[in-house]
């Protein structure tokens, strides 16, 4: 056996389950939410990424200033280019196992961001850059660290949903959801401590 198939299969064997007992929610045109509770509670994942991902922070121009962002962000263009984690290759395997045949490619990319406590946040926003603008799409997201709330809400209007993504959770937004749905996670007065979300997208979905 080669040394790359040795060391994926030596990934898989301490990765994540296989993702059955995944709640599935129909949320309208198109647009579908599911979410795996407890997929990949894993702390060491959690600490690598914490000291060790390229973190870097990001600028946006607000009224007549430029803020910061307020979280820490890293990105991984290529999933085929080494992950800070074998978890992160193991949780690749069994996202493109369960979900490629749904978006018919597999994930190609991996967005990491880290809320530093309950200040940090990300407004509402749908994942249009790019192709999700157009096209279905799936995006798989890892909480790791504190719960924190995770906010859904249709983009004409009308009831949304609120959860709460506790470590290990996995959420996965699908089909026409990026375009017909928007998400955030809000800031929160409570005492919080880091949450680490780990995004896999296709190729071309920002
Ligand atoms: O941290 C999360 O769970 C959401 C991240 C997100 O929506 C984004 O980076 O576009």
């Amino acid at each position: 056996m080669g040394t790359t198939q040795a060391s994926l299969l030596d990934c898989l064997a301490d990765g994540p389950p296989p993702l059955t007992g995944t709640e599935h929610l129909d949320l309208g045109a198109g647009a579908w939410l599911e979410v795996c509770r407890g997929w990949l509670p894993d702390w060491d994942l959690f600490d690598v990424l914490a000291g060790g991902a390229p973190w870097r922070t990001e600028q946006r121009p607000m009224y007549d200033r430029v803020v910061d962002v307020p979280r820490l962000l890293a990105f991984y263009d290529d999933l085929d280019l080494p992950l800070p984690h074998p978890a992160l290759v193991a949780a690749r395997v069994v996202l493109d196992e369960h979900y490629g045949p749904v978006m018919g490619e597999p994930f190609r990319t991996l967005g990491l961001c880290c809320y530093r406590d309950g200040a940090d946040s990300v407004a509402w926003h749908g994942d249009t850059v790019g192709r999700g603008a157009r096209q279905d799409t799936v995006v798989a997201i890892l909480s790791l660290g504190a719960t924190r709330r995770f906010g859904l809400r249709p983009v004409g209007g009308g009831p949304g949903l609120r959860l709460d993504v506790r470590h290990g959770d996995l959420v996965v937004m699908g089909g026409s959801c990026q375009r017909t749905w928007q998400h955030c996670v809000p800031k929160t007065a409570r005492p919080v401590g880091a949450r680490i979300s780990a995004q896999f997208r296709a190729r071309d979905v920002r």
